[in-house]
């Protein structure tokens, strides 16, 4: 029974566990932790500038929303955030559809990405004849996934430079 607990093969086993944990939280909350982000988007016939977003999931999104034309909406699916920007304006109406409030006037709305995935926006005030296809699109990376993938390959490598380098044999206590 010792030998088995004291093989290198329960050694590796370990190491390779504590090397990949290591590496999950490394990643997890050195290389990608939420960051604060201002993002403008540019409402025109018929689109959005810029069309699509990514962030990472956990970011806290500063947004701020321009008219360039006429007035336009911005509905945004998954956040339960309508918007109504008109040229000319630095300010823009906001409302959350789901608590049933009226637009206030702001010039800045902030929510935190916290569900991964696509989500569509588009514009909900008639714009034109073009208007029902003036849409664009949120995404939410979730990084957890790749966090655990870096962090269990940065695990299985440590855990072969330690008990397989040549000079680790046969200098057991
Ligand atoms: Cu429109």
């Amino acid at each position: 029974m010792k030998h088995l607990i004291d093989s290198k093969y329960v050694r590796l086993a370990v190491v390779i566990v504590l090397g990949g944990l290591a590496g999950f939280l490394f990643t997890a909350f050195h290389l990608a932790p939420p960051q604060d982000r201002s993002i403008t988007i540019t409402a025109h016939k018929y689109a959005y500038d810029p069309p699509v977003l990514q962030v990472n999931r956990g970011d806290r999104i500063h947004l701020h929303l321009v008219a360039q034309d006429v007035t336009h909406g911005f509905y945004l699916e998954g956040y339960n955030l309508e918007a109504k920007m008109r040229p000319e304006n630095d300010t823009f109406w906001v409302r959350h559809p789901s608590q049933g409030g009226d637009f206030e006037e702001v010039d800045e709305v902030s929510f935190v990405a916290s569900r991964p995935g696509k989500f569509r926006y588009r514009c909900s005030i008639t714009c034109g004849y073009m208007h029902p296809f003036m849409q664009g699109e949120l995404i939410v990376r979730p990084n957890h996934l790749f966090s655990t993938s870096v962090g269990l390959s940065m695990g299985l490598l440590l855990g072969m430079l330690l008990v397989f380098r040549p000079s680790s044999q046969g200098v057991k206590k």
